[in-house]
């Protein structure tokens, strides 16, 4: 790996979260997959090489327990499953340059190829330790097969992982208060010898592993504060039968923990893409074990299981490091947790039905926020996203541009771009090379869009239609520019819509395949002469989404979603980006019974402010220093959020902020003033109208 800017001399991988096979796929999961997929065709765009790999998940309980349900055996459930997703993911322009899965031959061989290679150095040791089991069942209760009370923050969790709570992976025999997810029964405690691997030799190097580590700041700050708390040792091993032996071990009913196969997939995967193009194209090897750029995209509750113990793996088997990691928020669906068992989600296959372009999906997912904040997807959101952004703005310059341009001119005018515009795609070809060295899709969206937006503007003040007949040549200029720019924001924005990148780009008369194109394309000539243009995007009506949110309703009433005090049963998965967390009255805090005189609310102060600067305050683990505009001056504030947001992403963004807040000093820095903010996740309060920096709030 180097620390250089990309596009580096090295070749790169870029992978996502491997889905389990368990179960339809969902939005939560594609905002990965599709923003991983995005990323790589921009790092390819850069002039990177690149290549995008993942596979199925097919071990673990996760798998098992589905298809116990169902009394299937778990490798037919889980190959079924698996060739489902390799139908989808083309269906969203999510093109894998491997996509294999972790039950074939080449990840099985590595897996315990590498699992001997951390024995033999002396990472792993045998322990006897305290396993649940269910006498009925009579059965070990591993992972899923047991639920309870996570030790570190009391939340209700799985046997492996926090996953409504603080999110953190859970030992063998830790869960609280163990229950039997196979019959309800509470778990006993039986003792059994596994292997362990000897993470906790690994703290020193792991912190400054972290140090380096790009991708977002989540990825780095979370991993930071286990360490801190003291690094536990990893159980690699389950009982079970699903899953791959320890190498060279005749017990029977014991596999490597999932965890343990799962990420060794992103190695296989990359393997066998080489295999496939040869080694000369690329190569496996030098990516994985000298100086390849490893990237990877994954959903913000396993981080853990990527800043810990996979590069601890890959150090003690002697592999090279991730450069960057990058966790994603979750996503919720009406401002409420995603719930696969409550149906509240929207499922691949229906999005599809449902008529909608994938890129309009793919655009939505990728510039809505950034990457580690929670999205919210609601039909009227994505209706207002897509009219206003890609129909209004995008859609609406490249067909006015090219429609003048054909009927004119048959086609690009016979003219220079102009310096103004040559100056101002390059500024935008620099917002994206800058966004994609950020791990920034919603800054290549950006670019994009502000481009087109620069289009319209320049378009309507030079009204090219006035001046065909008095002013032909400068008539001519202005056409060449604009198709100059429909035709870089095709590019720019091509790892985010390929399909109508695409589209745009075989309009302007072009051969080629756009995905092919770098950013230096936006600067080259088009074609001289193109067919008449077609409207790439359609306008999404009120009552199409009046009608979608009628169905939503509808089937999560159906699935008895809307009862609060139902107790949900555990998800499919939350991995790959939801979240089931939906807060009931007894999770809030109660409401206070004292009440206050308006006099008294007239005496807060607060203000609409716009953060101008965010940064960490060194050896604080919480704190943040803000640097916040209110209009008539610039307070600065010092705000526990360091951990729950990505600082990089704040700067711009508008806040709400008690101004006369008596001083105080953190840390040794003032903070004049209080940054209002809901809940544990420290939500910032904004305004959505067009109320003024430094407005009181009332
Ligand atoms: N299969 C799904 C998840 O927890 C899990 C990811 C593995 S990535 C190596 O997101
Ligand atoms: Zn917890």
């Amino acid at each position: 790996m180097s620390t250089d800017e990309f596009p580096t001399d090295s070749p790169a991988v870029v992978t996502c979260g491997l889905p389990y096979a368990n179960g339809d796929l969902h939005i939560g999961h594609l905002r990965g997959y599709i923003g991983a997929d995005a990323f790589s065709r921009a790092l390819e765009t850069l002039g990177q090489e690149v290549a995008y790999v993942s596979g199925s998940d097919m071990h673990g309980t996760p798998v098992a327990v589905n298809a116990e349900q169902e009394g299937v055996d778990p490798a037919e459930f889980a190959l079924e499953w698996h060739e489902q997703y390799e139908e989808t993911f083309p269906k969203f322009n999510v093109e894998f340059d491997n996509y294999g899965h972790t039950h074939d031959e080449t990840n099985t061989e590595l897996t315990q190829e590498i699992v001997r290679t951390l024995d033999e150095e002396g990472y792993v040791y045998e322990k006897e330790i305290q396993v649940a089991y269910d006498p009925d069942a009579d059965q070990y209760l591993p992972d899923r097969y047991v639920e309870g009370t996570c030790p570190y923050c009391g939340a209700k969790a799985r046997g492996d992982e926090c996953d409504e709570g603080c999110q953190r992976h859970l030992e063998p025999g830790e869960i609280e208060e163990p229950t039997s997810t196979i019959t309800g029964n509470d778990a006993e405690y039986r003792e059994r010898t596994h292997k362990f691997f000897r993470v906790s030799e690994f703290a020193d190097y792991l912190t400054e592993f972290l140090d380096g580590l790009e991708g977002t700041s989540n990825a780095r700050n979370q991993p930071r504060q286990w360490i801190e708390e003291g690094l536990q040792d990893w159980c690699l091993t389950r009982d079970m039968d699903w899953g791959i032996d320890y190498p060279g071990s005749e017990e029977e009913d014991v596999v490597l923990y999932v965890w343990v196969d799962a990420p060794i997939e992103y190695i296989a995967s990359t393997k066998q893409y080489s295999e496939r193009v040869g080694t000369e194209e690329y190569d496996w090897e030098r990516v994985w074990t000298a100086d390849g750029e490893i990237v990877h995209v994954i959903g913000r509750d396993i981080i853990q299981h990527h800043t810990i113990f996979w590069p601890a793996m890959l150090e003690g088997a002697d592999y090279n490091a991730p450069r960057a990691v990058a966790a994603t928020g979750f996503i919720t669906i009406n401002g409420k947790g995603l719930s696969t068992s409550r149906n509240r989600a929207i499922w691949a296959e229906e999005y599809l039905e449902e008529g909608f372009h994938p890129d309009l999906l793919r655009y939505y997912l990728t510039t809505t926020g950034g990457l580690q904040q929670d999205v919210d997807f609601s039909w009227d959101a994505f209706r207002e996203k897509v009219n206003g952004e890609l129909v209004g703005t995008v859609g609406n310059f490249w067909y006015r541009s090219l429609l003048f341009a054909y009927r004119n001119f048959e086609g690009t005018p016979d003219a220079d771009v102009s310096k103004e515009v040559q100056e101002r795609i390059e500024g935008a070809i620099g917002e994206v090379r800058e966004a994609v060295n950020d791990y920034s899709l919603r800054g290549i969206g950006q670019a994009a869009t502000r481009l087109a937006q620069f289009g319209n503007e320049y378009i309507q003040r030079n009204e090219p239609w006035k001046l065909t007949d008095d002013d032909p040549e400068k008539a001519a200029q202005v056409i060449r520019d604009c198709v100059q720019i429909a035709k870089a924001v095709a590019v720019l924005l091509e790892p985010i819509t390929p399909e109508k990148s695409q589209l745009l780009w075989d309009q302007i008369g072009e051969e080629s395949d756009i995905a092919d194109a770098g950013l230096e394309a936006a600067l080259e000539t088009p074609p001289r002469n193109f067919e008449e243009p077609g409207e790439l995007f359609e306008k999404i009506e009120d009552d199409r989404v009046a009608e979608l949110n009628e169905k939503l309703e509808e089937r999560v009433a159906a699935a008895g979603g809307e009862d609060e005090t139902e107790s949900d049963e555990t998800d499919s998965d939350e991995a790959e980006g939801m979240t089931d967390d939906e807060t009931t009255a007894d999770d809030l805090e109660p409401l206070l019974e004292d009440r206050i005189g308006f006099d008294e609310f007239q005496d807060l102060d607060i203000r609409v402010g716009r953060i101008e600067a965010a940064e960490g305050i060194d050896g604080a683990d919480d704190l943040a220093r803000l640097e916040v505009d209110i209009g008539f001056e610039t307070r600065q504030v010092v705000a526990g959020i360091k951990q729950l947001h990505d600082l990089e992403e704040l700067p711009g963004q508008k806040c709400i902020l008690l101004a006369n807040m008596e001083p105080a000093e953190l840390f040794g820095v003032e903070s004049n003033g209080m940054v209002l903010a809901a809940g544990e996740e420290a939500d910032l309060l904004t305004t959505h109208g067009e109320s003024e920096v430094g407005e009181k709030v009332r």
